[in-house]
């Protein structure tokens, strides 16, 4: 059973970045609907209901094969949208200090991560997710299609954008890289710090 988490802000509070009416369809009703697909699906199965999308993530063979993919999916699309909202932050506080030193060994600099990252969102084809990742004590960037999520490929998520057009599309039509360039002043550094932390 996975309860859907509350915004860690108000709807509005990213404005004008992203707009009240795309946070509040985003998650009232599309995070809702993965959260409550998942809950359904897994509701015969007190097992599987016990464990967190995101052990079923990273260990999608627990769940029997014939509606694996259904569960996967939902699972990625509660996992995905959880995070989500704690990457975004009305505070747009600076990347940390071991952030940075994590970037520029790995990237170059700030503005190479933000260019390659910016650019696998843009130029990801259909529906899905651009990440930063750690992997090894590594970082990289990734994509994922539809609700996949790195943890199946026993990655850990630091960053990622949603380029769903239902991300945007209220506001940016088609604009997916006007909604990129508006996303990015409110990238939650403090959150990656924290996941940072959490992995090492
Ligand atoms: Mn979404």
């Amino acid at each position: 059973m996975f309860v859907l988490p509350e915004l860690p802000y108000p709807a509005d509070a990213l404005e004008p970045y992203i707009d009240k009416q795309t946070m509040l369809f985003h998650h009232d009703k599309h995070h809702a609907a993965y959260v409550k697909n998942y809950n359904d699906l897994l509701s015969g199965l007190p097992d599987l209901l016990a464990k967190s999308p995101e052990e079923i993530l990273k260990n999608p063979s627990v769940v029997p094969e014939n509606f694996r993919q259904k569960v996967k999916n939902n699972a990625g699309g509660a996992d995905n949208h959880a995070r989500f909202w704690k990457w975004m932050s009305p505070a747009k506080p600076s990347p940390t200090t071991a952030v940075l030193k994590l970037i520029n060994r790995d990237f170059g600099n700030l503005d190479t991560f933000r260019e390659k990252f910016l650019s696998v969102a843009q130029n990801h084809f259909g529906s899905g997710w651009a990440w930063l990742v750690i992997d090894h004590d590594h970082l990289s960037v990734m994509e994922t299609s539809n609700q996949d999520s790195p943890l199946t490929e026993q990655k850990n998520p630091l960053l990622a954008v949603d380029v769903w057009e239902h991300a945007y599309y209220l506001k940016y039509q088609n604009r997916r890289s006007e909604y990129l360039e508006a996303w990015w002043n409110v990238v939650n550094w403090t959150e990656v710090e924290n996941l940072l932390i959490s992995y090492t």
